[in-house]
């Protein structure tokens, strides 16, 4: 089938089921051409829980349907493709956590959105890369565990006067980058300014002209008085930046930035998810409850 007929079936599928297509910055092209909403996880999150909806289709990884799920239990939510998750939510369990607060009495835990569901329970607050450090100064303790990023906790702990004792994980995309490929761009875009995302090695992000999360990066864009703009963060993104800043010529920083669990979704893969409701992500509702309360603590710091 052709991909205008793949989209034409897709389309069709959504209004019989009621459904919305929500895709991530980081997908494919085509996927997120063909999605109702294109954002970063805790935006499509939100939509997901206001929309009148009754089927999600979320073409990002595990834990962003596992995050629309906690915050639209009502509704149905899809993953088209199991095998899309995210190594560095896996690299801390909820068995992790708990052993690392009984070293921190008093302490607050700020878990970055990308976690399990089950991080996120343990948790005080929930935290994205474009709220960490508003969230992280918000909170009355003066010690702050912050899992399971260590690049994106030492980003946060450059901006606040709290003691973040951080967890040492970290995306393999993002930490690929290194200093040599910011020396390179320089070279090959001069006068360029050069945007990364916090969850970069702090070095490449002292680097840069400025760091944030996905959200910002569209803004900062429209905004910039470069005409080239060298982009550090997951190659997806590009794509959006290109539609939506249309005076601006994008460039990737590094070849590296190519996230293999936000590409397993194809158009394909969309359509069989719809056709055969497939595959439905849910949350225990005592897990699902408590990770509430900590993305909810974090919504309530943001208004
Ligand atoms: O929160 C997200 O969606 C991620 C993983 C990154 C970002 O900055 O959008």
């Amino acid at each position: 089938m052709d991909k205008n007929a793949i989209t034409e079936k897709i389309n069709s599928l959504k209004l019989k089921n009621n459904a919305i297509i929500l895709a991530h910055n980081y997908q494919i092209d085509e996927v997120q051409d063909v999605a109702d909403y294109v954002g970063d996880s805790f935006e499509l999150s939100q939509i997901a829980a206001d929309s009148k909806a009754d089927l999600i289709l979320f073409c990002g990884v595990h834990f962003m349907a596992e995050s629309a799920a906690i915050l639209a239990p009502q509704k149905t939510v899809l993953l088209p493709d199991l095998n899309a998750g995210c190594p560095l939510a896996d690299m801390i369990t909820a068995d992790q956590l708990q052993e690392l607060k009984k070293d921190y009495p008093g302490a607050a835990v700020a878990a970055y959105i990308n976690s399990s569901a089950a991080v996120k329970a343990e948790s005080d607050i929930c935290v994205t890369s474009a709220n960490a450090v508003k969230v992280v100064n918000a909170l009355t303790e003066d010690t702050v565990l912050f899992v399971p990023d260590g690049n994106l906790a030492h980003f946060v702990a450059e901006r606040t006067d709290k003691r973040i004792i951080s967890w040492q994980g970290y995306c393999n995309t993002h930490h690929s980058v290194d200093v040599e490929d910011v020396v390179q761009a320089r070279e090959s875009y001069p006068g360029a300014q050069i945007v990364v995302h916090p969850e970069c090695r702090p070095e490449v992000v002292a680097m840069a002209d400025a760091s944030m999360g996905t959200g910002g990066m569209i803004q900062y864009s429209r905004d910039a008085a470069a005409e080239d703009i060298v982009v550090g963060t997951e190659k997806g993104m590009l794509h959006r930046l290109k539609k939506e800043c249309t005076s601006k010529r994008f460039h990737i920083l590094s070849s590296k930035l190519i996230c293999p669990d936000m590409k397993y979704t194809t158009l394909e893969k969309v359509l069989t998810a719809l056709e055969q409701k497939k595959h439905v992500i849910t949350v225990s509702p005592e897990v699902r409850e408590k990770a509430e309360f900590a993305l909810k603590r974090m919504l309530a710091v943001m208004v």
